[in-house]
C-alpha cells in the first residue's frame, strides 16, 4: 500500500506551533521517522491563514526534502499556494488535492501537467462532499475525464471518496467500498486513497475503528491511504492484512518490519 505520512500538519496544535516558531529540528524529526517507519509521500499541510500559508508551506518544503529521499504530498485548498510551491520540491510529487469545486481543475490539471506530477481527487462539488454512490462516482468520472484532457493518465490519479462518519451513516464504509470497487471496474489504472480518520467521528476508541475500516478497505482493493505511519498498532494491521490477502511472498515484509521494530 502507498502510505502517505499524515503527521506534518499545521492542524495538528504541537506541529501548528513549531512550524510558527519555525523550528527545524522538529519538524525535520518527524519527516525522518515517518520515513523510517515506511511511508513513501509525506504530506506537507500549513494549516495556517492563507496570508501566511505560501512562506510556511515553502518553509517546510525545503527543510523536509533536506532529510528525506521520499517524496512530497503538498496538502492546500488553495490552487494558487500549490501554483507558488511546487516548483520548490526537487522531486515529482503528489498534490493534494484537486476537486469539482469551482475553477480547480482548470487550474490543478495544468500544475501537475506541467512538473509531472500526481494528483489527489476528492469527490466534493460546491454542493459539499455528496452522501451517495452515484453523485460520488459522478464527480469522479468527470475530474478523470478532465484529468485526461491535460494529458494526465488514469494510473497519476488517486480517488479519494472522502468517507462520511459511520455515526451518522451506518452504510458508509459499505458505500465507499462501492465507490471504490464500480470505479475499478470502469478505470482499472486509477488508484483510490482516504484519510483514516473521517469513519470514527463522533464514536470512542477511535483508532480502533480506523484500523478495521483499514483493513476491510485493503481487502476491497485500496492503493493508498493518509495515515500516521508511527503508529504501531496501525502499520502492523496493515502488514498482516497484506500477507492475509496474498500481497507479501513468503510474508517477508511482515517479517522484516517486525525485525525493524516497526509494528
Ligand atoms: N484526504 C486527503 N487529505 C487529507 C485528509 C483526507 N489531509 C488532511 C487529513 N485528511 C489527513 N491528515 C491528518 C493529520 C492529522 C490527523 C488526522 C488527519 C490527526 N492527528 C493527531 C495525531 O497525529 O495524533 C491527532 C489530533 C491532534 O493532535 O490534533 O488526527 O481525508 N486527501
Amino acid at each position: 500500500m502507498i502510505i502517505i505520512g499524515e503527521k506534518i500538519n499545521g492542524t495538528i496544535k504541537s506541529v501548528g506551533e513549531a512550524i510558527a516558531r519555525r523550528d527545524k529540528e522538529f519538524i525535520q524529526k518527524l519527516a525522518r521517522d515517518q520515513e523510517v517507519a515506511g511511508a513513501d509521500y509525506i504530506d506537507l499541510c500549513a494549516g495556517t491563514e492563507p496570508s501566511k500559508e505560501v512562506e510556511s508551506l515553502r518553509w517546510l518544503v525545503e527543510i523536509v526534502q533536506e532529510v528525506v529521499n521520499v517524496p512530497l504530498c503538498l496538502d492546500s485548498p488553495s490552487p494558487d499556494t500549490l501554483a507558488e510551491v511546487i516548483p520548490y520540491a526537487g522531486k515529482r510529487g503528489l498534490i493534494n488535492s484537486v476537486s469539482e469545486e469551482g475553477d480547480k481543475p482548470e487550474k490543478i490539471f495544468p500544475l501537475a501537467k506541467q512538473y509531472g506530477w500526481d494528483v489527489i481527487a476528492l469527490t466534493l462539488d460546491d454542493k459539499g462532499i455528496p452522501k451517495d454512490v452515484e453523485t460520488r462516482l459522478g464527480i469522479a468520472r468527470s475530474l478523470i475525464c478532465k484529468a485526461q484532457g491535460y494529458g494526465i493518465s488514469a494510473d497519476r490519479i488517486y480517488i479519494d471518496p472522502l468517507v462520511i462518519a459511520l455515526s451518522t451513516d451506518n452504510q458508509s464504509m459499505l458505500k465507499f467500498v462501492e465507490v471504490m470497487r464500480r470505479l475499478k471496474e470502469e478505470f482499472p489504472q486509477v488508484k483510490i486513497t482516504s484519510g483514516l480518520s473521517n469513519i470514527s467521528f463522533g464514536l470512542p476508541k477511535r483508532k480502533m475503528i480506523n484500523r478495521h475500516f483499514l483493513t476491510i478497505a485493503l481487502y476491497e482493493g485500496m492503493d493508498s491511504a493518509i495515515l500516521d505511519p508511527l503508529d504501531r498498532d496501525l502499520m502492523g494491521s496493515i502488514y498482516t492484512t497484506e500477507a492475509l490477502i496474498g500481497k507479501d511472498r513468503y510474508c517477508r515484509a511482515y517479517a522484516n518490519a517486525y525485525r525493524k521494530g516497526l509494528i
